[in-house]
């Protein structure tokens, strides 16, 4: 159960790289978009960005095969673009209009992809944690060899809902990888305020489930841990805990004053251990990109992502009957 060092990178394909590099870069571009675009009063209610954290979904879901489950907290927008879902209709969610995921009635926390299997969008802290196991349990009952990914934060790992949750997905084996994303801070609360217990990894060990630390600022630590509790999963062994150690750059929510900690320290996680740098200069030095080519992946991506962009601002607000649909029970003549 202790925390790995990076693997050797040499044996990382060209093609494999450039994947990582573009997924994570769609993912910053994005959220910068969502940024800009709540700034200017297009995006409304909760907005909480994951620049900094790319590396943890997109190692993930490189582990990922099709049918395989992914559930997470509000902090979902990079969850959504790693598994497929389409930048189109994540932005117009977030912009809260028909075009949306949820035909704009949820907003960046309720989104939800049938297709892609990215069942949320979670906006009360842990909620998805037993869901995440329900999950597996279903897979588990058919007999489909499916994993469920279940993301939640390291505030959400001191939720008495999680303990319990370990416990029935170890009595039952269920196929459920918890994936910690601890990014130091839980609101303004830093994890060393928190928590006497900060290797969160451990917590599991009272019921059996392995756990490893993880550096979630390199994506290729992240995919060789997420191989190894992959296989740990569809072989039948059971739940697997990965605490992934990353680093959110923005505010907690776009509403966040980010007293609780200094630029420096921000500035310092940017500069020494960005997850896009870091492969960036790996494509570089292996001379499997040049500096032009990087550029020209980026003005695609940006196309994308200003096309989402407008997409959104044109697709009209849900009409006024969409109250009455997608809802549990039907209104009462
Ligand atoms: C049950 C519950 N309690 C409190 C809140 C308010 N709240 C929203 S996010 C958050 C912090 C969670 O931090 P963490 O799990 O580390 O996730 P992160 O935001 O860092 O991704 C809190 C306390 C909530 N949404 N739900
Ligand atoms: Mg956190």
């Amino acid at each position: 159960m202790a925390a790995r060092k990076s693997p050797v990178k040499s044996n990382v394909s060209a093609e494999e790289l450039l994947g990582y590099y573009k997924d994570m870069l769609l993912i910053r571009r994005f959220e910068e978009k969502a940024g800009q675009l709540y700034g200017m009063g297009l995006i409304g209610g909760f907005c909480h960005l994951y620049i900094g954290q790319e590396a943890v979904v997109v190692g993930l879901e490189a582990t990922a095969e099709d049918g395989d489950k992914r559930i997470t907290s509000y902090r979902d927008h990079g969850h959504m673009l790693a598994c497929g879902m389409d930048p189109n209709g994540v932005m117009a969610e977030l912009t809260g209009r028909s075009g949306g995921y949820s035909k704009g009635k949820g907003g960046s926390m309720h989104m939800f992809s049938k297709e892609k299997h990215f069942y949320g969008g979670h906006g009360i802290v842990a909620a998805q944690v037993p869901l995440g196991a329900g999950l597996a349990f279903a897979d588990k009952y058919k007999g489909n060899g499916r994993v469920t990914f279940t993301y939640f934060g390291d505030g959400a790992a001191n939720q008495g809902q999680v303990y319990e949750t370990f416990n029935m997905a170890a009595l039952w084996d269920l196929p459920c990888i918890f994936v910690i994303e601890n990014n130091q801070y839980a609101m303004g609360t830093a994890q060393k305020r928190s928590t006497s217990s900060p290797d969160i990894y451990t917590r599991g060990a009272a019921f059996g489930i392995p756990g490893e630390a993880v550096d979630g600022m390199d994506v290729l630590a992240v995919k060789d841990a997420g191989e190894r509790a992959v296989k740990h999963c569809r072989s039948g062994k059971g739940p697997y805990i990965l605490e992934i150690k990353t680093y959110r750059y923005r505010g907690h929510s776009m509403s966040d004053p980010a007293k609780y900690r200094t630029r420096e320290e921000v500035q310092k996680m940017r500069d020494e251990r960005d997850p896009i740098e870091q492969v960036r200069e790996m494509l570089l030095t292996g001379k499997h990109a040049s500096e032009d080519d990087l550029k020209a992946i980026d003005k695609e991506i940006k196309k994308v992502v200003n096309a989402s962009a407008e997409f959104a601002k044109e697709s009209p607000l849900p009409d006024l009957s969409e109250l009455w649909t997608d809802i549990y029970a039907e209104a009462e003549a």
